[in-house]
């Protein structure tokens, strides 16, 4: 019988694993930070692996990568700087650098190994690292958010889960230096897990935001690779409302589209559960 290598994901917060074939091992290695790990699954294409936790695959980023940026980027009128913190493979800033109205793009990432492996592995992926506009620091996001002086426009969390040195991205405290971080005008969003399986985290995150910011909401999409599968993306917003298109939509993108953004939210009496932790599961 043919003997097939697993690799099962230890997602934390879950009682279910998943498990992938591996094709082949590309590369292994640790970080300060953490564990490092690329591989190819048949169905998956490469798949970036931190810390036994599935990260991207080629075949499904492009859903999470847009929907984290194009969705904000379309309800602001005219975003021109923009913080990305976290998101090391460099999908995030990719989707951010589409926007030719983008003048500065900071990608703040705290391993710079994640950085290197991603553009060695997923060149698709990292292909904007090189724009000029983008300016990449390796550093702790909230130390950077705090530096701000007011004049960011959109900050975009690509964070991994809330746990370890991710978690101060998940409290009051940061959410307020990232109000203070921004224009009168700001937007941001943040990355909160999977609606099925981390309801009482979403409502959580989601009652932090609405202490700082007046409008806060929940983008939600499916993904094949993250446990739980339907995703979430929390918005705090200081004046424009994210569910309203701004601006046209002129970026080249394979699933995010002006028809997409109404989609992107949940009606608003589910909505209000979810915030409020009512949703009965
Ligand atoms: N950011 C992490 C998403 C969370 C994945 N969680 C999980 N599989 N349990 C993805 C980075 C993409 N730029």
């Amino acid at each position: 019988m043919e003997m097939r290598v697993k690799f099962t994901e230890t997602a934390p917060f879950v009682g279910v694993e998943y498990q992938y074939d591996v094709e082949k091992i590309l590369y292994k290695g640790k970080s300060r930070f953490q564990e490092i790990m690329v591989f190819e699954n048949p169905n998956f294409g490469r798949m970036l692996i931190l810390d036994n936790v599935v990260q991207i695959t080629d075949r499904d980023e492009f859903f999470y990568h847009e929907m984290l940026s194009h969705v904000l980027l379309h309800a602001h009128p005219n975003p021109r700087k923009v913080v990305v913190i976290g998101g090391g493979d460099g999908g995030t800033v990719r989707e951010v650098c589409k926007h030719p109205g983008v003048e500065q793009v900071y990608f703040i990432e705290i391993d710079p190994e994640v950085i290197r492996v991603s553009e060695e592995f997923f060149p698709k992926v990292a292909s904007a690292n090189k724009d000029p506009r983008v300016e990449i620091k390796c550093m702790d996001g909230a130390e950077f958010i705090k530096s701000c002086k007011g004049d960011i426009d959109v900050v975009l969390v690509d964070s991994t889960d809330p746990i370890g040195f991710a978690r101060t991205l998940y409290t009051d405290n940061f959410f307020k230096t990232i109000h203070e971080a921004m224009r009168e005008d700001g937007m941001f969003g943040i990355q909160s897990e999977s609606l099925l399986l981390h309801a009482d985290i979403i409502a959580e995150v989601q009652q932090s935001i609405r202490k700082v910011f007046p409008i806060s909401d929940l983008i939600t999409f499916q993904t094949a690779t993250y446990p739980g599968n339907w995703w979430t993306i929390s918005v705090g917003s200081k004046k424009h409302d994210p569910r309203k298109v701004a601006r046209p939509v002129e970026v080249g993108t394979r699933y995010y589209s002006d028809e997409m953004h109404a989609h992107s939210f949940l009606p608003r009496g589910f909505y209000e559960r979810v915030l409020t932790g009512k949703l009965g599961w």
